[in-house]
């Protein structure tokens, strides 16, 4: 039965190193789990691979049960540092990097308040406040439990890098108080990135590009291309006018969702001659802003807007040609 167990828990571990393996995720730390276990009674208790103990040694430091143990007093206490172990590792390129951990200051009313925890990068020897984590039995409002999913943010250079985990404090009494750490790992940190949601007012106005997620501070340019027949008016954003530009260019910030608004061209329309002989030019008085313009030959540089009065009655904008004489030709723009 004894040996069935063991080999049930070595079939998980492998299931559960696969899985890490397909899931390969970018942490710079190996074995920061510590889910190996090596002999606790031992002179030089082992550490898993990658990580190192002081002076080649890992004094008080070793793995029981899962996670990593530190006994906070002793007769190597002989500075107010104590112990630690190391691992290097490769920052790549630098850049904002997350770590993330456990801890937990096990038996802390055996602990002499200022031992406890600290975590630092590249060197070991830094005061409380420059290291990356710190955590006296003093300072720890909730002793003796796990404190799990630690996370702190911290800006790397190129190239390698050293993280030590280890114990603070001055006593060499208080046996029995102890630290731990597990799951540590250090990833790079996401890049903040936003979602722009472009979409035409309808399908049949025009088309709309440049939606998609963007890194914040990032520029986005949205492009309205309105159909055959139609001509683009705004972009809105919960129906609150963006942009009066096809072409919209903005720095990135926040979500966005904006609407590219499309609207048919404008259509003329003559009614039949008057009696006196005029013609009337009709169109939409909904469209604001349209000019009248006229030509006489079509030929660049002759359109003029138009000096025919206007009038709107209702619905339609109207303009009187009166007594026409030879041709002419009309247009309505949108400047
Ligand atoms: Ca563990």
């Amino acid at each position: 039965m004894n040996f069935h167990c063991q080999h049930m828990k070595t079939r998980l571990a492998l299931l559960l190193l696969t899985w890490g393996a397909i899931h390969a995720h970018a942490n710079l730390l190996t074995n920061g789990d510590f889910s190996q276990t090596y002999d606790p009674v031992g002179p030089a208790i082992s550490l898993p691979t990658n990580w190192s103990g002081m002076n080649g040694s890992t004094e008080n430091a070793g793995v029981f049960n899962g996670d990593l143990r530190f006994s906070t007093a002793g007769l190597h206490n002989a500075n107010t540092h104590k112990y630690y172990v190391f691992q290097s590792f490769d920052a790549g390129s630098g850049g904002t990097f997350t770590l993330t951990f456990d801890y937990y200051l096990e038996n802390a009313n055996a602990g002499t308040l200022i031992n406890g925890a600290k975590i630092a990068i590249d060197n070991w020897y830094v005061t409380a406040s420059q290291a990356l984590f710190s955590k006296t039995y003093m300072s720890e409002s909730s002793p003796s439990a796990w404190h799990l999913n630690q996370t702190v943010t911290l800006t790397l250079t190129p190239g390698v890098h050293v993280i030590y985990l280890g114990t603070i404090g001055a006593s060499q009494q208080n046996d029995q108080a102890l630290v731990h750490y597990d799951n540590v790992s250090l990833e790079p940190t996401p890049p903040l990135t936003f979602n722009v949601t472009a979409t035409p007012s309808s399908p049949i106005g025009g088309t709309v590009t440049g939606g998609g997620s963007y890194p914040s501070g990032s520029n986005a340019t949205l492009i309205a291309t309105a159909s055959p027949g139609y001509y683009f008016v705004n972009w809105t954003e919960a129906t609150v006018a963006a942009s009066a530009l096809a072409n919209y260019t903005f720095t990135v910030g926040s979500a966005r969702t904006l609407v590219a608004n499309f609207a048919e061209l404008p259509v003329m329309a003559f009614t039949p001659p008057a009696s006196d002989g005029s013609l009337v030019l009709n169109w939409p008085s909904s469209l604001a802003g349209w000019i009248l313009q006229e030509s006489a030959d079509l030929s660049p540089g002759s359109w003029v807007n138009s000096s025919l009065p206007i009038t709107t009655a209702g619905a339609q904008s109207s303009a009187v040609i009166a007594n026409p004489t030879g041709g002419k030709f009309f247009r309505l723009v949108k400047p």
